[in-house]
This record gives C-alpha cells, sequence and structure tokens, in this order.
C-alpha cells in the first residue's frame, strides 16, 4: 500500500527541517504582541487578552500541546513619534515593538516552540516575519488576509504601516522603499517567490501593480470561486514547497473571513472565506507537518457590534489555531486505545440476583 499524507510528506522532507520541526510538534509558544500603531482604530491591543479569554491556552493543551505562555510584550509609545512624510504614522513605535518582537520570536524558535504570534494589528509580521527567519532562513509565507498589505511608504494612501509590512520584507522591493525612522534593525528576508496569498479581495493599484509585475502567487476570493478551496491548497504548496519542504509561517488576519464569521476587526471586506475554507485551509497546513509559526492579527474586541459579535470572532480566530495544531472536523484529536467494555451478562444477573 503506498503511504500518503502528511506522513509521506515528512519522509521525503529534507531530513533536517522534517525532523526539527517534529521534535517541535508538541511544543507551542505564545507571544502576545498587543501592537497598535500600525493602524487608527482603537483597541486591537486588546487582541491578546480577548483571544486568551476565549480558551486558547486550554484548547491546545486538550490537543496535546505543551503551552508556554510568555505572556504580552510591552511595547511602550516613542515620544514625539512624527509622521513620516507627512504620512506614515508612528514609525518609531511600529518599528521598535516589532524589533522586540522579531528577538522574541527568533528567542522562541531557537527553544523549539513553535511559535504563535497573538496580535495586535498586520504591522506586527515586520517583527514575527523577521524574528522566524533568523532561525528558518528559507521559510515560505502563507498570507491570508483580504488584502495584500504590500504598499510601500511612498504608495500608501492611509499612511498605516499595517497596509505595508511586505513591502519591507520583500528583497525585490528595496529600491522603492525608504529608509523609515526606527526601522534601521530590519532586513528583507523573503522573496516574491517565498510567499502566496490566499483571500485577497481589496487590492491598491499599486499593491496590484507590485503582485503582477514580481510575480507573487495570490489566490483572491474569485480564485476560490473559480478552483475551490482544495485546488487552491494543492497550488499552494506546490508553489511554496514543489521544489523541497521548508518551514511555513503562517500570516493570518482574521479579516480574510466575512465579515458576517469575524465582524470585531478594524478593515472588514464583504465577500470573505466561509468557515469551512478557513478551516480546511489550516488543515491542510497542518497535514504538512511543516508549519513553524503562525501570526494572529486584527482581532478587536472594541470594534464588534455586540459582545456577542465579539465573542464570535475570538472563537474563530481560537478555532483557526486550534486547526494548525491538529484539531480536525473529525476528532481522533488523541490517540485513544481501547473502548470500554460492558461488564458480562453472568455478572450483571448475579448482581441483580444479589439485590433481590
Ligand atoms: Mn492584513
Amino acid at each position: 500500500m503506498a503511504l500518503r499524507g502528511p506522513l509521506t510528506r515528512l519522509l521525503r522532507a529534507q531530513p533536517d527541517a522534517a525532523l526539527q520541526l517534529r521534535r517541535r510538534a508538541h511544543s507551542v509558544a505564545l507571544v502576545g504582541a498587543p501592537l497598535s500603531r500600525g493602524q487608527k482604530r482603537r483597541g486591537v491591543d486588546h487582541g491578546p487578552a480577548t483571544l486568551r479569554a476565549a480558551g486558547l491556552v486550554e484548547r491546545l493543551a486538550g490537543l496535546g500541546c505543551q503551552v508556554h505562555d510568555f505572556g504580552d510584550l510591552n511595547f511602550t509609545q516613542v515620544p514625539n513619534d512624527e509622521l513620516y512624510n507627512n504620512l506614515v504614522l508612528y514609525p518609531r513605535s511600529v518599528g521598535l515593538a516589532s524589533q522586540m518582537l522579531a528577538d522574541a520570536v527568533s528567542r522562541a524558535v531557537a527553544a523549539g516552540h513553535r511559535c504563535v504570534t497573538l496580535g495586535g494589528d498586520h504591522s506586527l509580521a515586520l517583527g514575527s516575519v523577521s524574528g522566524h527567519a533568523r532561525q528558518c532562513p528559507h521559510l515560505g509565507v502563507i498570507w491570508v488576509d483580504a488584502h495584500a498589505d504590500i504598499n510601500t511608504p511612498l504608495t500608501t494612501q492611509s499612511g498605516s504601516l499595517h497596509g505595508q509590512p511586505l513591502s519591507f520584507l520583500l528583497r525585490e522591493l528595496q529600491d522603492k522603499v525608504p529608509q523609515l525612522p526606527g526601522f534601521s534593525w530590519l532586513k528583507p528576508c523573503l522573496s516574491a517567490s517565498d510567499i502566496v496569498y490566499i483571500g485577497l479581495r481589496d487590492v491598491d493599484p499599486a499593491e496590484y501593480y507590485i503582485l503582477k509585475n514580481f510575480d507573487i502567487q495570490y489566490f483572491s476570493m474569485r480564485d476560490i470561486d473559480r478552483l475551490g478551496i482544495k485546488k487552491v491548497m494543492e497550488r499552494t504548496f506546490e508553489r511554496l514547497m514543489g521544489r523541497r519542504q521548508r518551514p511555513i509561517h503562517l500570516s493570518f488576519d482574521i479579516d480574510a473571513f466575512d465579515p458576517s464569521l469575524a465582524p470585531a476587526t478594524g478593515t472588514p471586506v464583504l465577500g470573505g472565506l466561509t468557515y469551512r475554507e478557513g478551516m480546511y485551509i489550516t488543515e491542510e497546513i497542518h497535514n504538512t507537518g511543516m508549519l513553524s509559526a503562525v501570526d494572529m492579527v486584527e482581532v478587536n474586541p472594541l470594534l464588534g457590534a455586540s459582545q456577542e459579535a465579539v465573542k464570535a470572532t475570538a472563537h474563530l480566530a481560537v478555532d483557526v489555531i486550534a486547526t494548525c495544531f491538529g484539531q480536525t472536523r473529525e476528532g481522533a484529536h488523541i490517540a485513544f486505545d481501547e473502548l470500554p467494555t460492558p461488564s458480562s451478562p453472568d455478572e450483571s444477573d448475579s448482581e441483580q440476583q444479589v439485590r433481590i
């Protein structure tokens, strides 16, 4: 019988990378990154607390993970953090926070954990991807998002850094990206062929130019409609791991989901992922055996219309993370060796007789 599924993929993997990841399989580090200066709305810094309150640690522990919760990083706002170029907001605060996060993620991965960064806005990927790449220079990134987040400081219309992190991380864009105050520590660590987007449906003109001109692989919601999520995931892994296995960084923006499912977020866009598409994405990523770090970003408890809306968004985010670490829709999370056997009919008869 031919081997199929994750085991085969692991066996085919480069022995070092796969072995290292197998050893880390059950050890998950949580790093809270209450970063909110990458955008303008209040509340996204409460994301880590909201995700923990939704039972994240218990869910991961219930899947057999050893959870190491490192708490929240203590980001301070840099004083006199003036606009860059009269437009880009809080460069020094975002730069410093991302630098701290990069160190934390790098340490967690070096210590043998898979690292989950709890956001916070999406500018934190500057730090999480950089820190992860320090330990795993050949990582591939799956960016699940309604937006491409690849404007440069010279093309951004909002000035918010959460719409720009990938422009700083991409080697091919460095002659188009100015040096921002607070960003001198940052070195680009990705090539255009290292990224796959899933879920796009709100892409700015300059971003579209970048995606096309640098041949970045993306699967928009239209592509998901056309191909179905199964083909989309097959092509994602073909692109990232067709030639060789590599550690995966999943950067998951909760606004990739349809706003009916994830209303408590800053920039919702109609027509997003269904629950089933979202779970399929993370199930398949888990099944590769190569998931090494996860960002869960843009959960903002101050933006839900009701407590229920906030709870629904947070529980969805926890489902995404749990599925990354082995929760399935088919049960069988933990090995179950033996079913209980009822006592023999004779015994129960005799017990009844005793009672009579
Ligand atoms: Mn995003």
